[in-house]
């Protein structure tokens, strides 16, 4: 049993790499979406061919997912293959703009499916309704890693699952997948890799933030994850002269990272950062909490304000919602639109709560515990009270 389309993806990119097309690769700007540009990237190369460019969007600038200032970032290398990693799945409009540029989009993504496809050549979600793979869970890097596998068979060349799995197991851990199933052997023999890494970014990770020995979830998730989620956005001028500017993030080139000073370097500059982060977090945690007490009875947290990094939201939500167990709403008051994310409690699906409102939302999209959203800000009060009206009638 296979995820659907995998075999067609596959193929697909086997033959761009045959035919020398341009490749590029459109990731997340989180640990799965980085690791899962990393696996296509390195499977793409070992079967000899080559990504034209990697772009991963600004959370802060650009929010989440394709958008309209990164495609005309990436317009004149059309036509080319233009393959969406862990994020797409919601992009109707943008992915039309794309096919207008003239590439052709794949999408490989594992959000929630909402009631239609964008209009790309290939799509792989096992999230799909006619999806029969039973194990829905999968990280967009597990995803992945079943999309280079079956490319690298194809091509004759798969031999070193380790390199893979080490990535996709922190992939799987960062986003948070619930583990079971594929996930438990997957999480398992990736960190048994990681111990053993040849990644120089891992290795020097690992030292820094001490860790000895093989690696367990905990140590993962606490020592090794923060510092790489806190990587923001990096524009470099890679080639001489007029030559494209890469639009990349700290994760994917500490991960790429060949030389071992240079990637201890990024380490202690992530740590660093991440500390910050942590401070900045607990900041805006006191804060809401401090509105939160002054209202006694409320169903839902619905917060917004034009000092907090669009960045920070998703974390300090889990606080909130960690604290009080009610559906959590925090955005960042914006000029005109006000992006935001959503955590919700155990057994509530924040999908389906803003399919509800859906006719007032710019974008949205998600897994059920953890999405985002983007609105115009006239439609800010009536989202609040089609949320309430939403989570009563649940009661
Ligand atoms: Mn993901």
């Amino acid at each position: 049993m296979e995820i659907k389309n995998i075999k067609e993806v596959s193929m697909r990119i086997l033959k761009a790499i045959a035919n020398n097309e341009r490749i590029i690769l459109y990731g997340d700007a989180d640990l799965d979406g980085a690791s899962s540009v990393i696996l296509l990237e390195e499977a793409i190369k070992d079967i000899g061919g080559k990504v034209e460019a990697v772009y991963f969007p600004d959370r802060e600038t650009e929010g989440y997912g394709i958008n309209e200032f990164a495609l005309n970032y990436l317009k004149n290398r059309a036509p080319a293959l233009f393959i969406s990693l862990d994020c797409g799945i919601g992009n109707f409009e943008e992915v039309e703009l794309a096919n207008e540029m003239g590439f052709e989009v794949l999408i490989v993504d594992h959000h929630k499916i909402l009631g239609r496809l964008p209009a790309a050549s290939i799509v792989v979600d096992p999230r799909q309704p006619d999806d029969k793979y039973p194990f829905k869970e999968l990280a967009a890097a597990g995803v992945v890693y079943r999309l280079v596998k079956s490319m690298l068979i194809e091509a004759g060349k798969w031999d070193e699952p380790e390199k893979y799995l080490e990535l996709v197991a922190l992939a799987t851990l960062a986003d948070m997948m619930i583990l079971e199933d594929d996930n438990v052997e997957i999480v398992k023999s990736g960190l048994l890799a990681l111990a053993n890494t040849k990644r120089v970014g891992l290795k020097a990770l690992i030292e820094l933030t001490n860790c000895v020995g093989e690696i367990n979830i905990e140590e993962a998730k606490l020592k090794i994850i923060p510092p790489l989620n806190s990587g923001g956005t990096v524009v470099l001028s890679r080639s001489i002269g007029s030559g494209p500017k890469e639009h990349l993030n700290e994760i994917y080139l500490l991960l790429t990272e060949t030389d071992l000073s240079k990637a201890k370097e990024m380490v202690e500059m992530l740590i660093e950062k991440n500390n910050k982060r942590k401070e900045e977090i607990r900041r805006i945690f006191y804060e809401i909490d401090e509105r939160v007490k002054m209202d006694e009875d409320f169903s839902i947290i619905f917060e917004g304000d034009v000092s907090w990094p669009l960045v920070l939201l998703g974390p300090s939500a889990s606080r909130i919602c960690k604290k009080y167990n009610k559906p959590v709403f925090l955005f960042k008051k914006c000029e005109d639109e006000s992006p935001g994310a959503v955590r919700t409690p155990r057994g509530i699906d924040s999908v389906k709560a803003m399919d509800s409102c859906k006719e007032l939302l710019k974008t949205y999209g998600g897994h059920p515990p953890a999405s985002g959203f983007r609105i115009k800000n006239e439609n800010l009060e009536k989202f609040k009270q089609g949320l309430i009206k939403y989570f009563s009638n649940l009661e």
